[in-house]
């Protein structure tokens, strides 16, 4: 039998045909309503006419296919569970999940995208802006005719944001904001950034700054081996005069970050099922078809066993991710359960990626099949939105009640 699926060569972008069917060893699906497979079916179909057949290409060349905000935004992707009065899904909390697992079944990246614009750019304008302040971004952002990004991390602060030296000055009616921040979702293509910058007597305050604001650059990060068909880059503010009708005014303090974080980190929880689902989808398939020493290679006791584990990890994620949509939707999941399930099914979908290219042979390290495009996104993955290791912490602070940061 022959190798590959694709129909280009190995070194070239393939357009490869899309495969891949969904895996429910526990019938998940009988805990879910009609809503959330619409949901489901609408975005996988979704993510196998437009993704699919162009993504190997953009992530070999590190490009950002940014035409797909457009079809993100109409199919629902930014801000599934915010109110629908201002342009947005008004589903809930496990239909937001499952539309991440399926973006990301196709690509971190473009899970990414969503993330960002649905749970860090709208979702605290929507829980800390003003009125005025919904009515005149959320829609925009919901139709995608905005790009938003989201400025935490700098250069010298990234898993200790509370020491972040952005900073803000009274100047009448504007602040006059300097800093930089690194390592931004998004930056080079948006048009607005929620900033996160410490006031005067040193109260972290959220922005909203808009491209074109002098002083206010978005220098492109290059050379990412990861999360390729996502576009990266800092934030740059040089005595930016920022009004005050853009400051967000109902929250101060960390806690107005870090609850976006939680939103966002509880889709990154689904988003992960998707990417190792498929990287195990990928691994059955060619078990089944590539022959060696005159039988199927899913014949090997250790392939079954490699396939049998990722099954089962994967069934798991899917239990605790559902159950965590569960609490969430009556407001009830709390951040450490939500670190829990990030780090647990990040790691899940990494080591499922990393036993994948091992039963895909030599053509696992190809761009004929998602494998190693999902594992070197998942390095990513496991890094942004509080490290393995953070979360870890988390998850001892909330056991132990005692705090390693502090
Ligand atoms: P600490 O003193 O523990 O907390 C400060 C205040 O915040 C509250 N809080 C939370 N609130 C909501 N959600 C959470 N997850 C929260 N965690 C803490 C806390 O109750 C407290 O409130 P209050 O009222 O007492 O003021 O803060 P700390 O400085 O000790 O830090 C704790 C630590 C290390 C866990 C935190 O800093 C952390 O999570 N660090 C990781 C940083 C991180 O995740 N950065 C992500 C940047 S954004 C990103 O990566 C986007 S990638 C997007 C994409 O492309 O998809
Ligand atoms: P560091 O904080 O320097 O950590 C380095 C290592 O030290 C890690 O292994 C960490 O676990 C460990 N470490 C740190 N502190 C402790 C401790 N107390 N105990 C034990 N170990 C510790 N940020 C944004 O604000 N917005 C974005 O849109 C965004 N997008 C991103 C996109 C990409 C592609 C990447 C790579 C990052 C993005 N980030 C974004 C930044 C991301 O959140 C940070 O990279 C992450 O929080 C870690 O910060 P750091 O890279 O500075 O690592």
């Amino acid at each position: 039998m022959s190798q590959g699926n694709g129909s280009t060569t190995h070194a070239g972008a393939s357009a490869r045909e899309d495969r891949f069917q969904g895996h429910d060893y526990y019938n998940i699906d009988e805990l879910l309503n009609d809503d959330h497979l619409l949901a489901r079916d609408a975005v996988r179909d979704w993510v196998k006419q437009e993704v699919s057949p162009i993504i190997e290409d953009y992530a070999n060349r590190a490009e950002c296919p940014t035409h797909l905000f457009k079809g993100l935004a109409d199919i629902g992707a930014f801000g599934p569970s915010l109110p629908a009065k201002y342009g947005c899904g008004g589903m809930d909390e496990i239909a937001y999940g499952i539309i991440m697992q399926e973006l990301e079944r196709g690509d971190s990246g473009i899970r990414s995208m969503a993330s960002v614009q649905g749970s860090l750019v709208m979702y605290p304008i929507y829980r800390f802006g003003s009125e005025e302040q919904k009515m005149k971004y959320l829609p925009k952002l919901a139709s995608g005719e905005l790009i938003g990004c989201f400025g935490l991390t700098e250069p010298d602060h990234g898993s200790n944001p509370s020491g972040m030296i952005t900073n803000i000055k009274d100047d009448g009616d504007a602040y006059i904001l300097n800093g930089a921040k690194m390592w931004i979702t998004n930056s080079p293509v948006a048009d607005i950034a929620v900033v996160w910058a410490k006031n005067e007597e040193g109260r972290i305050k959220g922005l909203i700054v808009e491209k074109g604001m002098k002083g206010f650059s978005t220098p492109e990060i290059h050379g990412k081996w990861s999360l390729r068909a996502s576009i990266t880059g800092e934030l740059v503010f040089e005595d930016v005069r920022v009004p005050k009708s853009n400051v967000l005014p109902e929250v101060e303090g960390l806690k107005g970050p870090l609850s976006c974080l939680s939103k966002a980190r509880y889709g990154i929880a689904w988003g992960a099922i998707g990417a190792g689902m498929d990287c195990y989808d990928s691994a059955l398939r060619y078990s089944q078809e590539r022959i060696q020493f005159g039988k199927p290679i899913g014949q090997f006791q250790l392939t079954q066993k490699k396939l049998a584990e990722m099954i089962t990890e994967l069934t798991k994620a899917q239990l605790l991710a559902w159950r965590l949509g569960t609490l969430a939707n009556v407001g009830k999941a709390t951040p450490a359960q939500i670190s829990m399930a990030k780090r647990n099914n990040v790691h899940m979908a990494l080591e499922i990626a990393r036993e994948a290219r091992q039963i895909h042979g030599g053509m696992g390290i190809t761009n004929e099949y998602p494998i190693m495009r999902h594992m070197m996104n998942l390095e990513t993955v496991l890094t942004y939105e509080g490290t393995h290791d953070i979360h870890l912490l988390i998850t001892g602070m909330d056991v132990t009640g005692l705090n390693a940061f502090k």
